[in-house]
């Protein structure tokens, strides 16, 4: 089996163990070891009518656990050999009853037999470093288990499944091909022989550059749809903020009262709109305060403008626009991040202020379009489809910006007339800060930061 253990220092080939369900009762639950002494460990504390260390890979074996001739509990054992395993190496799965207690005793039993427990994300990390799969799926790993809607589900199955992997490697054999003519015109260069010309690998570059920027223009979709969107309803009191919220849940979530500065503490919820994720944060309403705890609350308020990626600025039929508070507002954010509300419109007073979108929270009128108001500033002009490869992690978008560096580094280079070589380490510098996204080109650091954010057993 080729594996990648030579590139990483430290790697040892402990067999580990690590319960692979949530902890707690359930029906079953089960308890995942790897490496090479898995299976012979797994065998000494069972009894079945199968050796374990003879069986075949990929079958189920029933069987029973004791310690000190107590059974522990009646279980089934699937054996996987290497390399056909989620790791890549011999490994064994215990299906248990869902009992919290087996589970700590097998645990301890088997943690007896020169086993030890599995670090976060150690099982992936493994199936990564024996070229089961490359980074950026071992990360898709994660982003499919916190997967909070259909489409974030999708955007990682289909990292998962290689689409960004693929378009990445593409591009890096695109990249070494520029790279070879220009090494072979190196090798040449005292014979006066010109293997490809500057405006030619001007031309290759420019079109590696071009589907890096089609990636890039990606991310904020794909971040979008893997975070979710943080979105914070804002404007001075009693415009109807929180009755908007409640509207929206269609829960009474948070209190709505005729008296200003109702709402002190920000409130968060959640809400699923056409496969988005929207995290919704109802603020204070924003005025001079002599209140200590509102004025507290109006400065989480602020806070919750900034850190929002759309603010909702609503103003109310009933009182005047605070058109200072908006420009504030403007401010602090950036103007296409902004939908402005005019709520209260059941009132029918006359409408001065002009808004996005008009809507009444007591009614329900207009609410379709402040929905769809939502989902168009979120996506911008972003496309999505299945079949094309999305950059949702900041990891990867620093890695394509590197890489963009690099090239447009190369075409500088090469209008400059300047040596062969240079050129030559600057397309390899653009294929290395490529290849760290899958993983080709990495250091103990990147995974360990990557890893350390799994949950232990996965
Ligand atoms: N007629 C009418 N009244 C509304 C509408 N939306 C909210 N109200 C009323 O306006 C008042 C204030 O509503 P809230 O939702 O508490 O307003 P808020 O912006 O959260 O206020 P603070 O928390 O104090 O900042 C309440 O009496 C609501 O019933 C609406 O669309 N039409
Ligand atoms: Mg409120």
């Amino acid at each position: 089996m080729t594996s990648r253990f030579q590139q990483v220092e430290a790697f040892t080939e402990d067999t580990i163990v690590a319960l692979a369900t949530p902890p707690g009762i359930g029906a079953i639950s089960v308890i995942r070891i790897s490496g090479s002494k898995s299976i012979e460990s797994v065998d000494s504390i069972f009894e079945g009518k199968t050796k374990l260390i003879n069986s075949q890979t990929h079958t189920i074996h029933y069987g029973k656990i004791r310690s000190n001739n107590e059974l522990i509990d009646d279980v089934l054992v699937s054996i996987f050999r290497s390399p056909n395993s989620y790791t890549g190496e011999d490994s064994a799965e215990i299906s248990i009853h869902g009992s919290p207690i087996i589970a700590k005793k097998i645990t301890e039993l088997l943690l007896k037999r020169d086993i030890r427990l599995a670090e976060p994300g150690e099982f992936t990390k493994r199936a990564f470093l024996n070229n089961r799969i490359d980074l950026a799926q071992a990360e898709a790993v994660a982003d499919v288990i916190n997967s909070r809607t259909e489409t974030s589900l999708k955007g990682a199955r289909n990292q998962l499944d290689g689409m960004l992997s693929q378009k990445v490697n593409e591009l890096r054999s695109s990249l070494v091909n520029a790279s070879s003519f220009v090494e072979l015109g190196l090798d040449f260069a005292e014979e006066d022989i010109e293997f490809v010309n500057n405006d030619e690998l001007i031309k290759r570059i420019e079109f590696i550059q071009y589907e890096i920027d089609k990636l890039l223009t990606t991310y904020s979709f794909g971040k979008l749809v893997r975070d979710g969107v943080n979105v914070a309803l804002a404007g001075q009191p009693n415009v109807g903020k929180s009755s908007i919220l409640n509207y929206i849940l269609r829960e009474s979530r948070a209190i709505v009262s005729r008296i200003p500065g109702t709402t002190r503490d920000v409130i968060r919820e959640e809400v699923t709109i056409d496969g988005i994720l929207f995290r919704l944060f109802d603020t204070a309403g924003i005025r001079y305060s002599n209140d200590e705890i509102e004025a507290e609350g109006i400065s989480r308020s602020r806070q919750a403008i900034k850190d929002a990626d759309i603010v909702i600025f609503i103003s109310d039929i009933e009182q005047p626009t605070d058109y200072d508070l908006l420009e504030e507002i403007l401010l602090i954010t950036s103007e296409e991040k902004v939908i402005k509300v005019l709520n209260k419109i059941d009132l029918q007073h006359n409408i001065k202020f002009e808004a996005d979108v008009n809507i009444s929270a007591l009614t329900g009128e207009g609410m379709e379009s402040l929905f769809f108001k939502l989902k168009e500033t979120a996506l911008g002009n972003s496309v999505y489809s299945e079949k094309t490869a999305i950059v949702s992690n900041l990891r990867h978008y620093q890695c394509l910006k590197k890489a963009k560096y690099y090239l447009i580094k190369a075409k500088d280079t090469i209008i400059n007339n300047l040596s062969g070589e240079f050129i030559s380490v600057d397309l390899r510098n653009a294929e290395n800060s490529l290849g760290e996204i899958i993983g080709s080109v990495t250091s103990d650091d990147i995974l360990n930061n990557i890893f350390q954010k799994f949950c232990i057993g996965k």
